[in-house]
C-alpha cells in the first residue's frame, strides 16, 4: 500500500518550520531553496518509495564524494554542469547576445592565481617527456575588434590526464598560466599535448557511473578564461580533433565550434610510438 504524506497540513507545517519560516533570523533566499528542496526531496521519497536503507546509501554517497572531493566532477558527470551552459545559452539568444567564440563548462580542475606574462608563456616545466605543442590565437570583442590586455587564462592535463595541484607528482602551476594579449589580441604559449581525462576508477563518481552504465572518460583538451575590463567573462575549451572520446565525453563539453585539430609535423613518428597518441594516430 502506498502512504502519501508530504502534502498534508500537518507535514507542510513541519518543513516550513524546518526551513526556518517561523524565526526572523537567517537567509530568506536559503529558506525558500532549502523549503524546496525538502518538498522535492519528501516527493521523491515518497513517489519512488524510496526505503531507508536507500536514503542512508545516499546519505553515506555524499560523505564520499565530499572525502573524495568529488562533488564538482558527479555534477559535470550528470551532465548538470552542461544543463547551466544550456541555459545561459538560451537567456543570451533571449537578450540577442549572440556571436564569439561558443561558452563551455569548466570543469572541476581550475586553480586560480597561474603565473601571468605578457604575450606568450611556456606552460609546461619540462618534466613530463610529451609531444611538443605551439598554440597561439587572437582574442576579438563581438564585433571582430582586437582585444589588447585581455588574460588568457589556460590550463590542461599532461600525458597521463592528470592535472598540477590535484596530482601532487606535478610541479605548482605546471600546465597552468594567463597570457595577456598584445597590441592585436595576440597570444601564444608553449606546452605538450595533453590526454584524455578520466575519473577515478575507485571514487564515488565512477561508481555511480558504473551503476548507469557509463564510462567517466573525457577527450583530450584545453581550458580557457578569457577576460577582459569591460566584457563578459567567457568559460571555454577546445577538445582535440581525432581522440576517441571526442563525441562522447562523460561530461559533455565537446562543441563542433570547439573542436581543435592538432598539425603533428616531424614528431609525427614519436606521435605513433607514444602512448597518448594512438588517440591521434
Ligand atoms: C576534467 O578535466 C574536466 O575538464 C571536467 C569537465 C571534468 C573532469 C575532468
Ligand atoms: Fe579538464
Amino acid at each position: 500500500m502506498t502512504v502519501r504524506i508530504a502534502q498534508t497540513v500537518e507535514v507542510q507545517k513541519f518543513f516550513e518550520e524546518a526551513s526556518g519560516f517561523n524565526n526572523d533570523r537567517g537567509s530568506s533566499r536559503m529558506k525558500t531553496v532549502i523549503h524546496r528542496v525538502l518538498n522535492d526531496t519528501a516527493k521523491i521519497i515518497e513517489e519512488l518509495q524510496i526505503t531507508p536503507e536507500e536514503f542512508w546509501k545516499a546519505v553515506n554517497y555524499l560523505n564520499q564524494l565530499g572525502s573524495r572531493q568529488e562533488a564538482g566532477l558527479v555534477v559535470a558527470g550528470l551532465g548538470i554542469e552542461h544543463y547551466l551552459d544550456m541555459l545561459m545559452d538560451a537567456e543570451d539568444e533571449q537578450a540577442g547576445l549572440t556571436g564569439g567564440t561558443p561558452r563551455t563548462i569548466e570543469g572541476p580542475l581550475y586553480v586560480a592565481g597561474a603565473p601571468l606574462s605578457k604575450v606568450e608563456a611556456r606552460l609546461d616545466d619540462g618534466q613530463d617527456a610529451g609531444i611538443p605543442l605551439f598554440m597561439q590565437g587572437r582574442v576579438f570583442d563581438t564585433d571582430g575588434k582586437p582585444l589588447a590586455g585581455a588574460i588568457v587564462d589556460v590550463w590542461h592535463a599532461n600525458t597521463g590526464g592528470t592535472y598540477s595541484y590535484f596530482d601532487p607528482a606535478q610541479s605548482q602551476f605546471n600546465l597552468r598560466r594567463r597570457i595577456e594579449t598584445d597590441a592585436e589580441g595576440r597570444y601564444r604559449f608553449r606546452s605538450i599535448v595533453p590526454s584524455g581525462y578520466g575519473c577515478p576508477p575507485d571514487g564515488p563518481t565512477q561508481q555511480l557511473l558504473d551503476q548507469l552504465g557509463r564510462h567517466g572518460q573525457r577527450p583530450a583538451h584545453i581550458h580557457f578564461f578569457i577576460s577582459a575590463p569591460g566584457h563578459r567573462h567567457l568559460t571555454t575549451q577546445i577538445n582535440l580533433d581525432g581522440d576517441q572520446y571526442l563525441h562522447d565525453d562523460f561530461a559533455y563539453a565537446t562543441r563542433d565550434e570547439l573542436i581543435a585539430r592538432i598539425d603533428f609535423y616531424d614528431d609525427a613518428e614519436r606521435a605513433k610510438a607514444h602512448g597518448v597518441a594512438g588517440r591521434f594516430a
